[in-house]
């Protein structure tokens, strides 16, 4: 029997499953029990890409795939981190607390898994006070948030680390808390993201999309329309954020453009002659364009909230128009944030060819995940109809494994500790 404390939702059955075999690779790993267990859920943004690192507001909901964690304490001064997943090295770290002093981001082909984790443990080991850490921590995790895809699985495993080393040095900290740190934590990578992945990897809900605000961090449910599935789809293009500065980039080009204007005290039409001398000396930096994808991502944030939210709208209408947002939303992320991949752009082409109301690219994007909206009656043609135009079409992708390629997505809950009992 499994007590879950901190969430709501009791395990189901495939999550019980899951729970079991990752007890039982800790006790042929340890030869003892996991204490407790820890997890974080992947997530996938609606809408509100590449805002959150302005301070904007962004509206994601958490998903059934999820980073899991098996963890108790240990007598000698060490990190043992197994992954039952043989594609992820198992690693060991001498002297636990030596881990908050750690470099993390010196890496240059993209950092090794176990990285994230001690992005975790560093965040935790900053904010407990020395009394109540152990000497050392045994931990092993498993995931099925399909990687490097923009569903948020680097945010759920420094998530999940986080919160078990919290939990198990029995500190206590708000959700709010928990999310602020983490997202400073996954900085130590060397990406410098905004918090919207920790946000709703801690605030998330079942049965509703979130409309998260920073500064301060807090987050409001936003009722999707009763009809609407949601449905997303891989382009089959991996995109690992801290293996390139593609993203760090934008943010640099966000930054530049939000202080011209303050220092300047300077318009968007001015910041036009700016960013364009900027370009032509640099080659590199696109001021105006990243600049005004932000404001209109940051409107159209606004205007999917307020539709979600017109009760009285008809539903056929009220899906119209959250679709063309999302497609706005993705020609701008193409064009302007030119953070699209050609793959992504057919996908996208083809879920509307395929009867979406919209779609667009979800997360950091140059690969990764296309999200659509369709309704309940539509989904299974919709899908069948997708994978036709899409997959079966082209050779490389016609043997695809379709379980963690396109399925329907549904908000779910946010992170929780799962006793064993
Ligand atoms: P995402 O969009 O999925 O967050 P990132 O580029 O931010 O992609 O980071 C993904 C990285 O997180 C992977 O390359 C891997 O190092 C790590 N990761 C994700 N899932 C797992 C897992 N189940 N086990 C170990 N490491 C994982
Ligand atoms: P992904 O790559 O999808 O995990 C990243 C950032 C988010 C946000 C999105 C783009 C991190 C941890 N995540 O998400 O904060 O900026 O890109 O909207 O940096
Ligand atoms: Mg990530």
């Amino acid at each position: 029997m499994l007590k879950v404390q901190y969430d709501t939702h009791k395990p189901d059955k495939k999550l019980n499953n899951r729970l079991n075999i990752l007890a039982s690779h800790f006790r042929s790993n340890f030869r003892q029990t996991p204490s407790f267990f820890v997890r974080v859920p992947g997530r996938v943004n609606l809408i509100g890409e590449h805002i959150d690192y302005c301070g904007y507001s962004v509206c994601p909901m958490a998903i059934e795939h999820d980073i899991l964690v098996a963890i108790s304490k240990s007598d000698e001064d060490e990190l043992q981190l197994i992954n039952i997943d043989d594609k992820y090295p198992n690693y060991e770290h001498k002297g636990l607390r030596k881990i908050k002093n750690l470099r993390l981001d010196e890496n240059h082909t993209g950092p090794s898994w176990h990285k994230y984790f001690l992005c975790g443990v560093k965040g935790a080991l900053e904010v407990i006070p020395e009394e109540h850490i152990p000497k050392g921590l045994l931990t092993v995790v498993w995931g099925n948030i399909p990687p490097n895809a923009g569903l948020s699985s680097s945010s759920a495993l420094v998530s999940a680390a986080l919160l078990a080393t919290v939990h198990i040095c029995q500190y206590k900290m708000s959700k709010e808390d928990m999310a602020t740190v983490s997202a400073k934590a996954e900085t130590y990578i060397g990406t410098q993201g905004g918090g919207m992945d920790q946000a709703i990897a801690f605030l998330g809900k079942a049965g509703s999309a979130k409309l998260i605000k920073f500064n301060p961090l807090c987050a409001f449910d936003v009722a999707l329309p009763k009809n609407a599935v949601f449905v997303i789809a891989h382009s089959l293009v991996d995109h690992n954020k801290a293996s390139n500065s593609y993203f760090n980039t934008r943010v640099l080009e966000c930054r530049f453009a939000a202080q011209i204007c303050q220092i300047l005290e300077t318009s968007l039409d001015e910041l036009k002659v700016i960013s364009n001398v900027l370009h032509y000396r640099t080659q590199k930096f696109k001021l105006k364009q990243r600049a005004l994808h932000v404001f209109q991502e940051a409107a159209r944030v606004a205007m999917f909230q307020e539709i979600c939210e017109l009760e009285d709208m008809d539903e056929s209408t009220q899906l119209c128009q959250l679709g063309n947002l999302m497609t706005k939303s993705h020609q701008s992320l193409k064009n302007l944030y030119e953070c699209s991949h050609p793959r992504i752009d057919t996908l996208v082409t083809k879920a509307i060819e395929s009867g979406a109301f919209g779609a667009r690219l979800t997360g950091a994007g140059w690969g990764g995940f296309v999200i659509a909206i369709t309704t309940a009656e539509k989904v299974n043609d919709f899908m069948e109809s997708l994978k036709s135009a899409f997959y079966y079409n082209n050779e490389e992708l016609r043997n695809t494994d379709f379980s963690n390629t396109i399925f329907k997505t549904e908000p779910k809950e946010g992170a929780g500790i799962i006793m064993s009992s």
